[in-house]
């Protein structure tokens, strides 16, 4: 049997209903066998990467337990992105639901279908707040502790985005 492992994935969207498809995402991932969602950060709101002519982002990071192969796991998240309509337009076309797998336990690998840690960790202040969100403590293999990280990255601006009530 194979061990429990935490992941984390990168939930974003700029395009159409920004909260719905972020709640979609988190819905679909608590219905992932052999997995449960532990927990999801806030929300977040930012301009596009090298201040792109799109919309502003809606992101957030959810940690996830699971005993799911890393690209099973990558297939079930592609799954989820094409159930919420993305139509894979171009290289950071904009896009209703991008799912990023950000880490896998404590796993390095390097596969070409699969990057992890995600190459983007670093210099995403939108990735790293909300994964400090969830544990402040943690080390991102082959790049250190993620509170230093933060410190080190440009901060673009991050708007919480509370909740409808
Ligand atoms: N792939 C490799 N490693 C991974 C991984 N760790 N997680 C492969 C997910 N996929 C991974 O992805 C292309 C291929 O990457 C997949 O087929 C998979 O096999 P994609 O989602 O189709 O392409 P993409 O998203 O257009 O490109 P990329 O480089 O993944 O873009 P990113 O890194 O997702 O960035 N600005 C703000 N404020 N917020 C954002 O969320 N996102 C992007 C896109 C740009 N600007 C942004 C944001
Ligand atoms: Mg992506």
């Amino acid at each position: 049997m194979r061990a429990m492992v935490r992941a984390y994935i990168g939930l974003g969207s700029n395009l159409g209903d920004r909260q719905g498809h972020l709640d979609f995402a988190l819905a679909r991932l608590a219905e992932l066998p052999v997995s449960r969602v532990a927990a999801h950060s806030p929300v977040y709101c930012s301009r596009p990467l090298d201040d792109m002519e799109q919309p502003d982002y809606f992101n957030a990071v959810a940690a996830l337990d699971t005993t799911l192969p890393p690209l099973e796991l990558l297939d079930a998240l592609q799954a989820i992105e094409r159930a919420a309509g993305r139509e894979r337009t171009g290289h950071w076309a904009p896009r209703t639901l991008d799912l990023d797998l950000l880490l896998y336990g404590e796993a390095v690998i390097d596969h070409p279908r699969l990057t992890v840690p995600h190459p983007g960790i670093a210099a995403r202040d939108f990735v790293l707040q909300p994964l400090h969100d969830l544990d402040p403590d943690l080390v991102i293999p082959a790049a250190g502790s993620l509170a230093t990280l933060l410190e080190h990255c440009p901060q673009r601006g991050l708007t919480r985005v509370e909740a409808a009530p």
